[in-house]
């Protein structure tokens, strides 16, 4: 394989990532994460050594494709996570056979050796800490949902994102959390947490639409200061 600059390596892994599946991708420098906001917490292991950059997937999950985000005891969880882990295990696949880049998919929990999803993509130019403590993208607001790779290689870094979207906004997303999460100003888990835990005591019931004989249950996990943010709603 003729050598290429680290740009167009980085631009051949983006694109591919796409053909993959995936609506967003972009890449972090390892060495940043290691050293983001959350990772210095210390809540989550060290990054691996030999990894050098991180790969970060996006899958858009829009308002009227709420399925993609309902959670099932299946292995993946969701049908937007399913899809992510899929494109992930291919762009892995790939990386390694053509690019000859060695690349782990990694897992989703922090206590399960995963990292901070929304630290590794605001790194890797993907959209901003919004106001609602997630990542809200210019394209799709913060109706994604993420997923990273660890590369054994130096890939060069994002430039940063001029974009600044709760900069004058009234911030529809902290009013309508259901259990003021947003109460003292910055976001508390504790409120939010027993809002999953009362999301997940109201399971549903839906049809399996890989079998029409059986239905499978589901938690709906709420979602209000996602869809309430006015960042590219209409998509
Ligand atoms: C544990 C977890 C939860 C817990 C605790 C959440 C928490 N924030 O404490 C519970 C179950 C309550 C939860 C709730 C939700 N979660 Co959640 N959760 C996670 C998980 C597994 C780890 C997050 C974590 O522990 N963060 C550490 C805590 C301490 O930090 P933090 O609150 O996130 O704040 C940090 C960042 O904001 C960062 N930061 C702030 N500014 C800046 C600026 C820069 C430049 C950088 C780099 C970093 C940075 O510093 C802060 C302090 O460390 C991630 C997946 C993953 N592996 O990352 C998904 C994840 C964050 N969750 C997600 C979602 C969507 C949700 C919910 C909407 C529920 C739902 N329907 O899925 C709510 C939203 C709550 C909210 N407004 O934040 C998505 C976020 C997508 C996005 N667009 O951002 C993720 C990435 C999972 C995914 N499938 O993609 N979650
Ligand atoms: S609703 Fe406004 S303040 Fe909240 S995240 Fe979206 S842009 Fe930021
Ligand atoms: S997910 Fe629901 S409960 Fe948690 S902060 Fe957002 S609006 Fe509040």
């Amino acid at each position: 394989m003729p050598r290429r600059r680290p740009t167009q390596l980085a631009q051949r892994i983006i694109s591919r990532a796409r053909l993959c599946g995936v609506t967003l991708a972009g890449i972090a420098p390892a060495d940043a994460l290691r050293q983001s906001p959350s990772h210095r917490q210390g809540e989550a292991a060290d990054l691996p050594p030999e990894a050098r950059s991180v790969l970060v997937l996006a899958l858009a999950h829009p308002a009227a494709e709420p399925a993609l985000d309902w959670w099932d005891q299946r292995p993946g969880h969701t049908p937007g996570n399913r899809a992510l882990i899929r494109a992930a295990g291919e762009l892995a696949a790939w990386m390694e056979a053509e690019l000859h880049i060695p690349a782990r998919d990694v897992p989703y929990g922090i206590d399960t050796g995963g990292v901070f999803l929304k630290d590794a993509a605001a790194l890797a130019g993907l959209g901003v800490i919004g106001r609602n403590n997630l990542l809200v993208t210019p394209a799709f607001g913060p109706r994604v949902r993420l997923r990273a790779l660890l590369l054994e290689a130096d890939l060069p870094a994002a430039p940063p994102l001029d974009f600044h979207p709760c900069e004058g906004c009234p911030a529809p997303c902290r009013r309508a959390c259901p259990r003021q999460a947003f109460g003292t100003g910055a976001y508390r888990r504790p409120p939010c947490r027993r809002e999953m835990d009362a999301n997940e005591a109201n399971p549903y019931r839906i049809q399996d639409v890989s079998s029409l004989t059986y239905s499978i249950v589901c938690v709906k996990y709420c979602r209000a200061c996602e869809l309430a943010c006015p960042v590219a709603a209409g998509r």
